[in-house]
């Protein structure tokens, strides 16, 4: 299985100067055959950092994180893609991690930070917002989708592993942050077969988010909405 690591990213030179040097070549011991970034258009020398280090650069025609996903099914050739945001958040370590699940027949592996032995990033805080909306999120995505398989802990984390074949039988189209939580949706309602292992998320390690947590969350709520109004229609 040719396996490919896709790095999601816009105007995220900081990061990458700290991160890039942390991701392993692909390799029998990486956990993946090739790596490629797939941009939303950066301007702060992103794209120029990622060239240096020999890796290829897939522009978006439109923005959004979606759009980076959807752009990755239609022009990177690989069995299964891996989706990994270099900005601190996901642990290089666990990369190594997706094959061997992917293998024994997963058709989507996710690096959950809610089960046991996981660790979010607002554990160590005593009022965890993201984390209790995405409790919420994820709660409302198992009981109205779920059809077999265990209960699914993080729906909407981006760490995650898709295989080509699952990728374009979803039909997906989210354009922004909702792509994760509506591959899951939909993985869900298909009968996938979706694995989690858990995983500890870091802080991001330099530059600010680009998405603001009330919108985001609305997004998320409406994107719900439309795939349950879906399901019944
Ligand atoms: N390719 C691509 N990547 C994007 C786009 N928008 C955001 N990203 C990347 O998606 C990743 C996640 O975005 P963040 O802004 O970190 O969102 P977050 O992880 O919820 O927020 P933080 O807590 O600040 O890390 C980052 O690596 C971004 O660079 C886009 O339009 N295209
Ligand atoms: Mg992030």
């Amino acid at each position: 299985m040719k396996i490919t690591l896709v790095l999601l990213v816009f105007n995220e030179r900081p990061c990458l100067e700290l991160v890039l040097p942390t991701i392993p070549p692909p390799g029998a011991d990486a956990g993946y055959d090739a790596v490629v970034a797939v941009d939303g258009g950066s301007s702060d020398g992103s794209v120029e950092l990622l060239a240096a280090y020999g890796i290829p650069v897939i522009a978006q025609s439109r923005r959004g994180r979606g759009e980076a996903f959807l752009k990755a099914f239609g022009d990177v050739e690989a069995d299964a893609y891996i989706f990994f945001s270099p900005d601190g958040n996901e642990a290089v370590a666990d990369l190594p991690r997706f094959r061997p699940l992917l293998d024994s027949g997963a058709d989507i592996v996710i690096a959950s930070r809610m089960m046991r032995g996981a660790v979010n990033e607002e554990d160590g805080c005593i009022l965890r917002w993201r984390k209790w909306a995405n409790l919420a999120f994820n709660g409302l995505a198992n009981l109205a989708f779920r059809r077999r398989g265990p209960f699914v802990t993080d729906s909407i984390n981006g760490f995650r592993a898709i295989t080509r074949k699952a990728a374009l039988l979803l039909n997906l189209d989210a354009s922004g942050y909702t792509i994760e939580y509506q591959m899951t949706m939909r993985a869900m309602q298909a009968g996938l077969a979706i694995v989690e292992f858990p995983t500890v998320e870091g802080p991001r390690v330099a530059g600010e988010t680009q998405a603001r947590s009330i919108p985001t969350g609305l997004r998320f709520l409406a994107c719900f909405w439309k795939e349950l109004r879906g399901r019944i229609a």
